[in-house]
């Protein structure tokens, strides 16, 4: 056995339904099917960005160690947001309202590039809704090709 252990940091989010439910049940099918929890950040409470809607989201971000390759994450996290009622997925940064979204933000050190998959995630830094959830539970993590850290470009966007 030759399995390396890769280190993960996830953004969650839900604004319809019970949005609590959605989010731990995510946090359930993921530790179940992808590997541990190691860290997890409070539920933050907030107002959607890049589209209209009266509904509020509640977004986390998780840390997970896996031995699963950063492609098949993004195919199981898709199962995932099936299984939990996701209808539509946004297409060219058009959005709506759905029971849960799970990105992934960073994979180890690694830089992907491809037409289904980018990491980092690649407008995390510019959204407070990732970086405040983030920065609590890794607030000197440096993202790939870039100096400051989490903490810092929260700080930044204050
Ligand atoms: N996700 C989006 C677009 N806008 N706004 C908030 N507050 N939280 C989100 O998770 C979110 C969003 C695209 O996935
Ligand atoms: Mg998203
Ligand atoms: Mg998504």
């Amino acid at each position: 056995m030759n399995e390396q252990i890769h280190n993960v940091f996830l953004s969650l989010g839900s604004n319809k339904g019970d949005r609590q439910k959605n989010l731990n049940l995510a946090i359930e099918l993921i530790s179940n099917r992808i590997g541990s929890i190691v860290s997890q950040s409070d539920f933050f409470v907030t107002e959607p960005v890049g589209f209209k809607s009266a509904h509020l989201f509640y977004n986390i971000a998780i840390g997970i160690k896996t031995t699963y390759m950063a492609t098949d994450i993004l195919k199981i996290t898709q199962q995932i947001e099936k299984e939990l009622g996701r209808k539509r997925k946004s297409v060219n940064g058009v959005y709506h309202d759905r029971t849960i979204d799970i990105d992934i933000l960073i994979y180890d050190n690694c830089i992907i590039n491809t037409p289904e998959l980018q990491i980092p995630h690649p407008r995390m830094k510019e959204r407070r809704f990732v970086l405040e959830p983030l920065a609590q539970i890794a607030p000197n993590l440096i993202i790939p090709n870039e100096t400051q850290t989490i903490a810092e470009l929260l700080a930044d966007i204050y």
